[in-house]
């Protein structure tokens, strides 16, 4: 199962909207397929290890990070494909939450005499699957905020300069981690700020998550990177209702998608936002600031996880924060994240931070 995880990992930020399954075949104690579900979401990943398994499925165990589907969508059904390949046993680690499989796959398999064992290295599999599972049940993505910010918790100089703060060990492991996510985004002051590409580069990835831009009034440089390349990677751009109708046709000629979102208090609700990228397919968002988004989506508590770089400089009060005003009083009001990991990079820190289990 370890394994199959790892496989599924392999697909993390070009499945959407499906999930990033893994899948191993084992017979005789040696593994004779591997599978792991392909870019834009098909195959699925048991059948690709099927194929690699051949005739050796026969009598063999299939092991899944997810409950093999039920349903005839573009392909036929997983569990039907165990079935006709002859495969003795199934080991999966959580149940499918959408609703045209969640139960029926394992019924499907058991009716056919296969033996299922369910619920192994379950809280690996859910964590990496948190995203699709989040997009079903609550219409929203899982969302990871990056913040990488000096000793004291800034981004920029007061005279506005930013390059760079943390070192390329840092800024490789960014790039390698948009990469695992479907979408990177920003809010609009970074957008202006950096002229950003938010693409993935020098990591040997080719594939590139969508990018998205929050900007109420669409007020994002039309000679900007992001405006110059929206064919070749796609630009989401989610505004307010009230955005210039102008603008809104420029960006579309532009190749850019636009999302209209709901207001609250003068700036785009972040939970509009996350419905709007959920409802568009989207499972896993990776942001990368500015300090008003990521004050908004921390004070809306949609953070899921958050990924700290920090370098070893100070810049002092007159600097950018990293995260905006929050308006928190008492600290046991304030957003708290439990650490799960730390790693040196170079001559920064990284920290990934959970929100706590309610
Ligand atoms: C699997 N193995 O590798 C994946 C599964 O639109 P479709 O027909 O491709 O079906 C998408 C659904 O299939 C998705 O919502 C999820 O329930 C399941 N994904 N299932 O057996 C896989 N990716
Ligand atoms: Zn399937």
């Amino acid at each position: 199962m370890s394994l199959a995880l790892a496989l599924g990992r392999r697909g993390q930020g070009r499945t959407w909207p499906n999930p990033a399954v893994g899948c191993v075949i084992v017979r005789d104690g040696r593994i004779v397929g591997r599978g792991w579900t392909q870019p834009g979401g098909r195959p699925h990943a048991e059948p690709q290890a099927l194929a690699q398994a051949g005739a050796q499925a026969r009598g063999a165990t299939a092991y899944v990070t997810l409950e093999p589907c039920a349903h005839h969508g573009q392909t036929p059904p997983c569990s039907q494909a165990l079935i006709d390949a002859g495969v003795a046993r199934v080991v999966a680690a959580v149940t499918d939450s959408d609703p045209r499989v969640s139960g029926q796959g394992f019924d499907m398999l058991r009716a056919a005499g296969i033996e299922v064992t369910t619920g192994v290295m379950a809280s690996e599999a859910a964590a990496d699957l948190q995203g699709f599972f989040q997009k079903i049940e609550q219409g929203r993505p899982f969302l990871t905020l990056k913040l990488a910010s000096t000793l004291d918790g800034r981004i920029a100089t007061a005279t506005g300069e930013s390059q760079w703060i943390t070192g390329p060990e840092s800024r490789r492991c960014v790039h390698a981690m948009r990469a695992t996510h479907d979408a990177v985004m920003v809010g609009a002051g970074t957008a202006r700020a950096d002229d950003p590409s938010l693409t993935v580069r020098d990591i040997g990835v080719s594939h590139q998550p969508v990018r998205v831009v929050v900007s109420r009034r669409l007020d994002v440089p039309l000679m900007g990177k992001l405006a110059r390349t929206a064919n070749d990677v796609p630009v989401w751009l989610l505004h307010g209702h009230d955005a210039d109708a102008n603008l809104v046709r420029t960006w579309q000629d532009l190749g850019a998608m636009l999302l209209p979102c709901a207001q609250q208090g003068g700036h785009l609700g972040p939970t509009a936002v996350l419905q709007a990228l959920g409802s568009q397919g989207l499972t896993r968002v990776f942001c990368e600031g500015g300090g008003a988004l990521a004050a908004s989506l921390l004070a809306a508590d949609v953070v899921d996880e958050l990924v700290t770089f920090t370098a070893g400089i100070a810049i002092g009060a007159e600097g950018t924060p990293s995260v905006g005003a929050l308006g928190v009083a008492a600290l046991a009001r304030a957003p708290r994240f439990d650490l799960v990991e730390q790693r040196r990079l170079g001559q920064d820190i990284m920290c990934i931070w959970r929100k706590p289990e309610r």
